[in-house]
């Protein structure tokens, strides 16, 4: 067996675990961040049971932190008091971002972790089966059910030989990127093994497990070794090691080589995580910016590599260098390490240890100009400029940069290598932890006036008077459907966010998505979405789902769809329709009409659709719902299935 097949086997509670098939299995961890948080606890209320029956749920504060105007706090504040009323941890905002302190204080080897948020597989680093989803797929975890996934495809990756100096687990990750591609991975796991995987500690096995999310994969895991347990035992933890691994003759669906001593220090360039060049290649271009920090490479190794490098030095005058610590441990520790002192001494900016310019929270580049990221995303638009050009590599290529002023091999700087080695001990203090009262049932909620219902959706109509809203092309990401940066804070308000939908594709003067999905629905139509491969990747926000809901949009057409995506489409009652050949993206244009007629007969009938255009010619669509799917998307969602039961 592999690893994967140990662990979901150990937690299966229904299904036939065989690639492909959808299997139930229990969740033991959960994890939110504030922005998916105040959705899932919204939702997690409506379910109605008292008390978390999770091993272990823990609510972080770390993506809305810059508190202009009331919104980020008061949802700050309703999350606390959530927590403490059914049982769940909360980490305060400051204390870091939710993957690198899940990794810290919580993630377990063996266990099973579901986390609203798309790069919850940072804790596969440590051995954990770690998947990202929607938020009410974590409420309903949390309620003690069960969570659904497709039984994964394995695919082993067979790591060998030692990295070379200069180049890091971000070039792992990002030389996988550029093999694989961010589509057509969905339904699969990768699965490390190999004498390679020794040389990795757990923070590095972590960065490349983070950034797999960009794969799209349902997660990425590591076995838990020896250098498992002397992380956890760095973290005082080590009671809650054991050693896990596939058996020796475990069986993959294929496997891939990776000789990490053939790797060189790579970058992925706007607009894809896969558009991945050596460095050496793009060495001279100009840097504006340079940050260090996300959940993906903040770890005390990569901030304290990056300040090797930069220290004695200064940075350059034309570049702006921003460093945001994983953690308030590595805070913490690097400003005792003399790392921070570093920092400052060459000319760093200190943001918080939060997300920050990941999510579009400050730090957007200047027009025209290459900004230089550690982070693990660079979709257009998302730095909170509009046509950015984003480069993404790891900390040793960041901090060359800041150096140089222009893209920079740190091979060529003629530096010695750095010898950094993982800390003994991490500083251990849970100060900004609140562990949940035993009892919290006395626990008044906050609830503030930015802090709207989550929008009910109604039964899927008898027939679908469907009006084609937008059509898109390939890889359409969550950041296109819901933007963050500014938007971020609305959240918790659907109706206010709702105006936002696809306003990457609104053009001046003329009327917004937003607006014109109204006009169909209020029209008594159905707003539905065409689009190419691979629609909805990235985040794992469900409010790109919630959103286009709450404007009357029952069905998005396409080719492929991205796993989280697809599932939140399912929860809130959009259908997600496939066309197997491409004559029907290309008969139905912006603004066609097509009726589905008898649609909730013929999605339980099979899972072809007929759909007829207004000249009388007819079209076929196809899904692949299961059972449970359609009666889901036949009750207009989850919540109503829920309560109607
Ligand atoms: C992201 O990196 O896009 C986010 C912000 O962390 C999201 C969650 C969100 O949209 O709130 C994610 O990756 O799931
Ligand atoms: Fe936060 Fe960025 Fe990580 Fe998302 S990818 S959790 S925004 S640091």
């Amino acid at each position: 067996m592999t690893l994967v097949d140990k662990i979901i086997r150990a937690h299966l509670v229904s299904g036939d675990p065989r690639p492909g098939a959808p299997v139930e299995i229990q969740i033991d961890q959960t994890l939110t961040q504030d922005a998916t948080g105040t959705m899932t606890y919204l939702q997690f209320e409506a379910i109605g049971v008292p008390r978390v029956r999770t091993q272990c749920s823990v609510s972080y504060v770390d993506h809305n932190m810059l508190q202009q105007g009331p919104h980020n706090m008061n949802d700050h504040l309703y999350l606390q008091s959530v927590a403490a009323k059914y049982g769940i941890w909360f980490s305060k905002s400051g204390n870091g971002i939710c993957h690198q302190v899940h990794l810290e204080r919580f993630a377990v080897p063996g266990t099973t972790l579901l986390g609203a948020d798309s790069h919850t597989p940072t804790c596969g680093g440590i051995g954990a089966l770690a998947i990202g989803a929607g938020g009410l797929n974590i409420a309903l975890a949390m309620a003690g059910l069960p969570f659904t996934m497709l039984y994964p495809r394995v695919i082993g990756v067979h790591l060998t030989g030692t990295l070379p100096p200069w180049v890091s687990a971000k070039d792992v990750i990002l030389k996988l990127l550029s093999l694989l591609t961010t589509k057509g991975n969905v339904g699969c796991v990768l699965e490390y093994f190999g004498e390679g995987v020794r040389t990795l500690s757990v923070p590095q096995r972590a960065t490349i497990t983070n950034m797999g999310a960009e794969l799209g994969v349902t997660t990425s895991i590591f076995p838990s070794d020896e250098r498992t347990r002397e992380f956890m035992k760095a973290q005082a933890r080590a009671r809650a090691w054991k050693p896990l691994a596939a058996d020796p003759n475990a069986h993959y669906e294929r496997v891939i080589q990776l000789d990490l001593s053939s790797l060189e220090p790579l970058a992925a360039i706007s607009p894809s995580p896969d558009n991945v060049h050596p460095v050496r290649e793009l060495a001279g271009e100009k840097v504006s910016q340079v940050i260090i920090g996300s959940c993906t490479n903040s770890s005390y190794r990569d901030l304290s590599i990056a300040a090797a490098l930069l220290k004695g030095r200064r940075v350059h005058p034309d570049v702006s260098l921003m460093i945001t610590p994983g953690s308030r441990q590595i805070l913490q520790m690097i400003a005792r390490s003399g790392v921070l002192e570093t920092f400052i001494a060459a000319g760093a900016r200190i943001l918080e240890s939060a997300c920050g310019p990941c999510i579009g929270q400050g730090g957007a580049p200047a027009e025209g100009t290459l900004s230089v990221r550690t982070f693990n995303r660079n979709f257009p638009g998302r730095s909170g400029t509009p046509n950015d050009r984003v480069a993404l590599v790891s900390p040793e290529v960041a901090a060359a940069c800041a150096i140089t002023g222009v893209m920079t091999d740190p091979r060529t700087l003629g530096i010695p290598y750095p010898e950094v080695t993982e800390p003994k001990h991490y500083l251990v203090e849970k100060n900004m932890f609140i562990p949940p009262p035993p009892d919290g049932s006395q626990v008044q909620i906050f609830r503030a006036s930015t802090i709207g219902e989550p929008p009910k959706n109604s039964p899927l109509p008898p027939h679908l008077h469907a009006t084609v809203l937008l059509k898109t092309g390939d890889k359409i990401t969550t950041d296109h459907i819901m933007p963050a940066g500014p938007y971020l804070k609305l959240r918790s308000n659907i109706p206010e966010y709702a105006k936002v939908v696809f306003l990457c594709f609104n053009e001046p003067g003329k009327p917004t998505f937003a607006e014109r999905a109204l006009r169909v629905r209020d029209a008594g139509r159905h707003g539905v979405i065409l689009a190419g491969e691979s629609y909805g990747q990235g985040s794992s926000r469900e409010h790109a789902a919630i959103c286009p809901m709450y404007l009357g949009i029952k069905a998005v057409i396409a080719k492929s769809f991205e796993r989280i995506h697809r599932d939140n489409l399912i929860n809130f009652g959009i259908l997600p329709l496939l066309y197997t050949t491409h004559e029907v993206y290309d008969a139905l244009a912006q603004d066609a009409e097509f009726e589905i007629e008898d649609i909730r007969g013929q999605l339980q009938r099979g899972d072809r659709l007929v759909a007829r255009l207004p000249n009388g010619s007819s079209f076929s669509l196809h899904h692949t719902l299961t059972p449970r799917e359609i009666e889901v998307v036949l009750a207009g969602g989850m919540l109503n299935l829920l309560s109607a039961r």
